[in-house]
């Protein structure tokens, strides 16, 4: 009996640590950089663009964030370049003498088949890029800013909720903080804000005070003479775009005439002010291609199956019903020997 309590103790302990384990694995590994593969799969080579590969890149549009590291492996059957630059497209290389453009950021030279190529994306941003030798072949990467999965302000310094902060002249302390703990565009933030007398820490009931958000040098919304109830209020905002925020609170002064408080607020407000900034990270999940890029063998199965239909179905049929009557025909008045005319 003691043997068989202890055993599943025994596996509980494992779990346990087992969970632990992949837990923190887990943890570590989602702040390393992340490497990806992208295949140049066979077929890419074919100027006809008559190929069994999808794409000349696969995959053709690929999302990391900064610091992650791509390979390019060449699995077609000639030598290709990935340089970055815009490519001469699906069709613009035929008959034009356009041959895609190099940005110079980026060109791993011909590597041939079997070989690979890697680059580490460092900056953020979006990076088309082609192969200079099969300039219709194209592809993009988007490199995202890496996202830190702890608060932090524009500067990206670490900060803990709430963030306290004590207007220059001494008077309130404001207590700040937003959820979710990372903002990302097209998705809702709360900005929660109290305020306390600085100097006995108890909270203002009623306050009126002026706020904005600024992103990117312009204000997207501002609230004069705004008033807080219960020591506290909060702004809610969705941020279209990325980048760094500031919310600025001003000129925050006593409202109405019963001051609940030892500190006084009837003087100028011009020095009761406070800044608090953060950052707004593009949502992957709702980033959109603007550019897509072509895939050939939508096109080109397209054409070829037409091509069946109208052409080569018709003309074996053709051909068999040829074969048929050549072969049939003659013996026909022989074998019906005029047997069949009567009936039985
Ligand atoms: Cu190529």
């Amino acid at each position: 009996m003691i043997i068989l309590e202890n055993v599943p103790r025994i596996y509980s302990r494992i779990i346990i640590i087992g969970i632990f384990a992949l837990v923190v694995l887990f943890n570590i590994d989602q702040s390393y950089a992340e490497e990806y593969t992208i295949s140049i799969p066979y077929g890419a080579f074919n100027p006809e663009l008559n190929t069994p590969a999808e794409v000349w890149y696969d995959p053709p549009e690929l999302i990391v964030q900064v610091g992650d590291t791509v390979t390019w492996t060449n699995d077609d059957r000639e030598g290709h370049t990935v340089t970055s630059g815009d490519g001469a497209g699906r069709f613009d290389w035929m008959g034009s003498k356009n041959l895609g453009e190099s940005d110079g950021i980026f060109d791993s030279k011909r590597f041939m088949p079997e070989e690979s190529w890697s680059y580490t994306f460092e900056e953020a941003g979006s990076f088309n890029y082609f192969c200079v030798i099969h300039p219709w072949m194209e592809g993009i990467v988007f490199v995202e800013p890496s996202i830190p999965d702890y608060p932090h302000d524009a500067t990206g310094k670490p900060v803990e909720f709430p963030i306290l902060l004590i207007t220059p002249d001494n008077s309130v302390e404001i207590n700040f903080s937003w959820e979710p703990k990372i903002i990302k565009t097209h998705e809702k933030v709360n900005f929660i804000y109290r305020f306390y007398d600085a100097t006995t820490d108890q909270p203002l009931r009623k306050l009126q005070y002026d706020i904005a958000i600024i992103q990117n040098g312009i204000e997207l919304y501002r609230d004069k003479n705004a008033v807080s109830q219960a020591g506290g209020d909060y702004r809610q905002w969705i941020f279209e775009e990325p980048g760094s925020v500031l919310i600025k609170f001003r000129d925050i002064r006593s409202f109405g005439k019963v001051a609940e408080t030892n500190i006084d607020l009837s003087g100028s407000s011009v020095a009761r002010l406070g800044d608090f900034s953060a950052v707004v990270y593009e949502n992957t999940e709702k980033i959109k291609t603007v550019d897509e890029i072509v895939q050939p063998r939508q096109t080109v199965q397209f054409y070829y199956e037409i091509a069946v239909a109208i052409i080569v179905v018709p003309a074996i049929m053709l051909l068999i019903v040829v074969i048929f009557m050549k072969n049939k025909g003659p013996q026909t008045p022989i074998n019906q020997g005029g047997r069949k005319s009567s009936p039985i």
